[in-house]
Order: C-alpha cells, then sequence, then structure tokens
C-alpha cells in the first residue's frame, strides 16, 4: 500500500475506534460532579442543602450534606436524568462512591442503602458494608432482583417482572449518606447507571482496534 493511501486507512481506523468509545459510552448516566452538583437534592436532617465542592472528591468534584442531628436519615436524591426508562441498565451495576466523616466513637445505624422508587414500587438494597470515615468507599450494586427487597430492606426479594418494572419507570432514585448517629457529614461521588454495550458493538470496537494496530507504519508517518 502506499504511504498516503496507508496514513488514510490508519487514520480512518483510528477515528472509527475513537468513534467506538464514544458510542458506547455516551448511553451511560454519570453525576462525577467535575463543576456542579448537578442537579442533586438530599432529603433527611440534612442541616444545608447539599453543597458542591470543588476538590477533595474521588477525584475532582463531589457533593456534601452535613447532618443537623435533629432526628431522621439523610438520603442524597438523584437529578431527573437518573429516572424515567432505564430497562437497559437491568442486569448491569449501579455504581457510586461515598464517604461519610464524623469525630465521635462510631455508632453506626442500620437502614435501607439504595431505594429505587418506580410502577407503584420501591426496591430497598442493604449494603455490606458502610462507607469509610474520611475516605472514599466505592460501590458496584447488581441491578438483578437477587438482593434486593420490595418496599425496605426487611421485605420479600422482588421478581424479575417487578425489578425490570422498576428500572423502567423510576420516579425516584436515593442512595443513604447517613450512617452514623450524631454528627456527620456525608459525601458522594462518582454515581453510574451504565447500561453495557452490546457484545455486538464490543467485537466490532475490539476489531477496530486490533486493525489499528497492525497496519504497518509509513516512514515518518507513526512517530518512533
Ligand atoms: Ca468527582
Ligand atoms: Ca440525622
Ligand atoms: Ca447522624
Amino acid at each position: 500500500m502506499k504511504s498516503t493511501t496507508l496514513n488514510l486507512v490508519r487514520l480512518a481506523a483510528a477515528f472509527a475506534a475513537v468513534s467506538c468509545v464514544i458510542a458506547t459510552s455516551s448511553a451511560a448516566t454519570i453525576s462525577t460532579f467535575d463543576s456542579s452538583a448537578d442537579g442533586w437534592t438530599a432529603v433527611g436532617d440534612t442541616a444545608a442543602p447539599v453543597t458542591f465542592i470543588a476538590t477533595g472528591g474521588n477525584p475532582g468534584g463531589f457533593v456534601q450534606v452535613e447532618d443537623s442531628v435533629s432526628g431522621g436519615v439523610i438520603y442524597f436524591v438523584a437529578p431527573s436524568k437518573f429516572l424515567g426508562n432505564h430497562s437497559a441498565a437491568y442486569g448491569t451495576n449501579f455504581q457510586f462512591d461515598l464517604m461519610q466523616f464524623f469525630t465521635e466513637a462510631p455508632d453506626q445505624f442500620d437502614d435501607d442503602d439504595i431505594l429505587l422508587t418506580g410502577a407503584g414500587l420501591t426496591l430497598a438494597f442493604d449494603t455490606a458494608t458502610n462507607p469509610l470515615n474520611g475516605a472514599w468507599s466505592s460501590y458496584s450494586v447488581p441491578l438483578v432482583e437477587t438482593g434486593w427487597h420490595l418496599t425496605n430492606i426487611a421485605g420479600p426479594p422482588p421478581t424479575q417482572a417487578q425489578m425490570q418494572s422498576v428500572l423502567g419507570n423510576l420516579t425516584s432514585v436515593e442512595i443513604r449518606g447517613e450512617f452514623q448517629t450524631g454528627p456527620d457529614t456525608d459525601s458522594l461521588d462518582n454515581v453510574q447507571l451504565v447500561p453495557e454495550p452490546s457484545s455486538a458493538i464490543l467485537l466490532l470496537c475490539g476489531a477496530l482496534f486490533v486493525l489499528r494496530r497492525r497496519l504497518p507504519c509509513a516512514p515518518k508517518a507513526c512517530g518512533a
């Protein structure tokens, strides 16, 4: 192949590969709080509305609330982009990072850790561990009926149809921020509701990357 043609093919393959990455990630609903609170609010006994903090997240910006310690449990409440039809998220993982901060002796309490509401149902999930005190903890919760409970974490498991109908009609997504009795500050970063790309798209993208790597370099065209 002539070097000009080769370079054009390499360029096309590179462009297609980059387009692949954009195409497979664009369907994700994500809040990384790079520059704002991204519409997140909170319910419960917060001392003030959700605050955006530009540094100290995991990484970059994050959101934080302070407990007013007046009774009640604080939950972060997702903005509208996490609501509606997220049927494609069934079978994927709901991911987020939490950090709690408290100075008194640990006095943690149990409660519903995630609440998904929709189609007249509420689904609750009990995460295995509470967030670290003063450090970020990452959560990845499978969006399948196993492990979820109807109404609250003491409820029976939902059916597959119930799980799917909630994900298809989400009206509320809440993540517990408060785990400590007494004063605490609660932080959230990197919330992701990520439909996995179809295996066909992944195979195509993989093939494009391989093609790009295997094409020979024209002299002085590819760099060292
Ligand atoms: Ca962040
Ligand atoms: Ca409280
Ligand atoms: Ca508290």
